[in-house]
């Protein structure tokens, strides 16, 4: 039995479901909300800040979701995995999965963190620091992506899995400038691949959460 927990809503979620329908994996989803509390419990102790999605197969956990979609890549589907066997070419994958998480995704989770606090808890510094981190981002990536289709090798990958929620969302926080051409360009790309568009569907009803609205137009 292979179960994921998570949320459709939750953008570290969005990857490995994304892996998983490029590869055609079928899975038990758990959701991770007040109204599943056992869940809760589960990942609360499965990971070391109760952070999900995690993954159990056959009485294994893995947290982590680049190594979920390895976990994924290793026993389940039989499309090309999402991190190249060749190591060389992995190198690639997971330098550019590594820049979508840990320089857009972890920005705009400040924001939204930010934004759901109590206005008199809020940090104008925090939140200078996170658009700063952003606009940097952003404006690697446009030269990054200039000639590109994808990420990383030339081919659909883990690196597009992260780039999928990460520049969606961070869009939505801190839209990204129209100067940004091949960035623009690469979300769009992203957001038409089924996969992509499969798994954006399934979070619409939980749009109305997102704290930063009307920076950006809704897709
Ligand atoms: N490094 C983790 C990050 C996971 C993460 O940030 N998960 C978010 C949902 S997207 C979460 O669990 N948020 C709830 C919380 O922090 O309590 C991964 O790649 O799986």
């Amino acid at each position: 039995m292979l179960a994921i927990y998570g949320h459709p809503f939750a953008s570290f979620c969005w990857k490995v479901y994304i892996a998983a329908r490029e590869r055609g994996v079928a899975y038990e989803a758990r959701m991770v909300d007040p109204d599943h509390p056992e869940n809760s419990a589960f990942v609360a102790a499965a990971a070391p800040t109760g952070q999900f999605p995690v993954l159990v197969h056959d009485g294994r956990t893995v947290i982590e979701s680049a190594a979920i979609i390895e976990y994924l890549d290793l026993n389940f589907g039989d499309a090309p995995p999402m991190v190249p066997e060749d190591r060389r070419k992995a190198i690639e994958a997971r330098q550019m999965d590594g820049v979508f998480g840990d320089y857009l995704a972890r920005p705009l989770t400040d924001l939204v963190l930010d934004a759901l606090r109590p206005e008199d808890q809020r940090d104008a510094m925090a939140r200078d620091a996170a658009r700063s981190v952003l606009d940097r981002s952003y404006a690697w990536l446009d030269r990054w992506m200039a000639g590109r289709d994808w990420a990383a090798n030339g081919t659909f990958g883990i690196a597009d899995c992260a780039a999928a929620p990460a520049l969606f969302y961070a869009h939505w926080g801190h839209p990204i400038p129209e100067e940004y051409a091949a960035l623009r360009a690469y979300r769009a790309r992203l957001l038409a691949r089924p996969s992509v568009a499969a798994t954006v569907d399934d979070a619409r009803y939980f749009r109305p959460n997102f704290p930063l609205k009307g920076l950006a137009d809704p897709d």
